[in-house]
């Protein structure tokens, strides 16, 4: 029987370099989780055949998840959830369009039946689930990420109390 470890990777792109700082937080998730993964810079708008290719070779190369970050008309998540049936996890972005997200958000959440985008929240905190939830996913098929995403939470959990229990000294 098989340890349950796996080549499988985790594919991030974003629709522009101006996403990248938020970006990063998938990035140090992932770090964290030791989930493995690459990241590119792709436009569903501005180098469309990037994109189409990027998917190709990155299913070839074995990636399990794609996380697709973009701001404004996000159309990135879901044109990459057009090519391919790994999961696709979305995140929007403020991307300074004067709509504060939403405009993205709504741009990748409201994909039609049968190609879904599993979106996370707009910014920093949709940036770090989106990492979180890749590593869940990874989990399923590999015990020993699943075990670093327990850990994980068991610390934030603990992270909390000691939070607490400063304040009641107080
Ligand atoms: C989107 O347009 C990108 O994902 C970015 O969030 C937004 C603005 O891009 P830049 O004009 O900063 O390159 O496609």
């Amino acid at each position: 029987m098989s340890d349950g470890k796996t080549n499988a990777f985790v594919a991030i792109l974003m629709g522009s370099d101006s996403d990248l700082p938020i970006m990063q937080a998938t990035v140090e998730i992932l770090d964290k989780l030791e989930v493995p993964h690459t990241i590119k810079i792709a436009s569903a708008h501005r180098t469309p055949d990037a994109v189409h290719s990027h998917i190709a070779e990155s299913e070839k190369q074995g990636c399990a998840v794609f996380i697709c970050a973009a701001g404004m008309a996000a159309h990135l998540a879901g044109a990459v959830a057009g090519l391919t049936t790994k999961p696709v996890i979305g995140v929007p972005l403020d991307s300074g369009g004067g709509l504060g997200g939403q405009d993205a958000l709504l741009s990748t959440v409201q994909m039609p039946g049968g190609i879904p985008v599993a979106t996370v929240a707009i910014g920093k905190a949709g940036a770090k689930n989106a990492g979180y939830l890749a590593a869940q996913i990874l989990g399923t098929a590999d015990p020993a990420i699943a075990e670093r995403v327990k850990q994980e939470r068991a610390a934030a959990a603990a992270a909390v109390i000691e939070k607490d229990a400063a304040l009641q000294k107080k």
